[in-house]
């Protein structure tokens, strides 16, 4: 065994599939729950997707749980079920294990057929003919050195900002074009009844071609924030690939 070739077969793989998802049904930037779970819906269906993580770790906001008491919450279980993840019935809520639900999430969005690549920022997006495109992308290393090299491209019909608290595709629109006012952009003060309803009502289309979902929906539309309580999350992304399903 030389040591070329195990460079070799590593440099082949990741570029074939990258080359093979260089052109999408679906780009997800964010790979949290919200960006995770959406990607399995739409793959499932049979949807091209492909979800674009910055940080080298999938999973954005589960991990640590609340304060880094690494439980999590939700009031409904049956997206938990599916994914296969454990849950126990506390008074009227269900608690899992967070390291069990980011792993979960991974695995089945994985499995579903979501390519997935970490270590990958989108800096901005392909906007044209009046709706986005797809995303420009950055290696996360190189945007953090702050080294001026240039971006490629991903294409999709439909993007996803599953960016969380930052909705940062909404902000590169709204940076840009000064009239696109699709909500206050300021996330609220903490209200778990508000944000849990609203994040799933408002989860849509923002800007043509650009879907909200998780957080990102709180960022934009000004909803309340909810801490470690993720039904809202889970059922905005089922929500997203619904609404995508439907057009595709
Ligand atoms: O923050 P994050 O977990 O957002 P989410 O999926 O879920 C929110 C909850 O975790 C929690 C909460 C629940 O009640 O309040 O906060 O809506 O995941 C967002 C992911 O997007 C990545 C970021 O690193 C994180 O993993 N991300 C953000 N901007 C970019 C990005 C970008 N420009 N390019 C690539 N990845």
């Amino acid at each position: 065994m030389k040591e070329i070739d195990i460079s070799r077969i590593i440099i082949e793989q990741y570029h074939r599939e990258l080359l093979d998802c260089l052109d999408n049904d679906v780009v997800v930037v964010g790979a949290g729950p919200a960006g995770l779970t959406a990607g399995y819906y739409l793959a499932k269906n049979g949807v091209k997707t492909t979800l674009l993580e910055r940080r080298l770790s999938i999973g954005g906001g589960i991990w640590g749980g609340a304060a880094g008491y690494n439980v999590i919450t939700v009031e409904d279980k049956s997206i938990l079920d599916e994914m296969g993840v454990a849950a126990l019935k506390k008074r009227d809520l269900y608690t899992a294990d967070a390291i069990e639900f980011a792993t979960a999430l991974g695995y089945k969005a994985k499995k579903a057929g979501v390519a997935i690549f970490n270590l990958m920022e989108a800096e901005d997006i392909i906007l044209k003919e009046g709706s986005v495109k797809g995303v420009v992308v950055n290696n996360t290393n190189i945007r953090a050195s702050g080294l001026l090299v240039d971006p490629f491209c991903i294409a999709g019909k439909y993007v996803i900002d599953a960016t969380g608290h930052q909705a940062e595709l909404v902000n590169m629109i709204k940076r840009k074009i000064a009239d696109f006012h699709p909500g206050r952009l300021k996330e609220g003060f903490m209200d778990v009844e508000k944000a849990e309803a609203g994040v799933v009502e408002k989860t849509g289309e923002v800007y043509p071609g650009l879907y909200v979902a998780g957080m990102s929906v709180c960022a934009v539309f000004g909803l309340p924030r909810m801490g470690p309580i993720f039904g809202g999350m889970l059922k905005s992304a089922k929500k997203v690939a619904e609404l995508i399903n439907e057009g595709i």
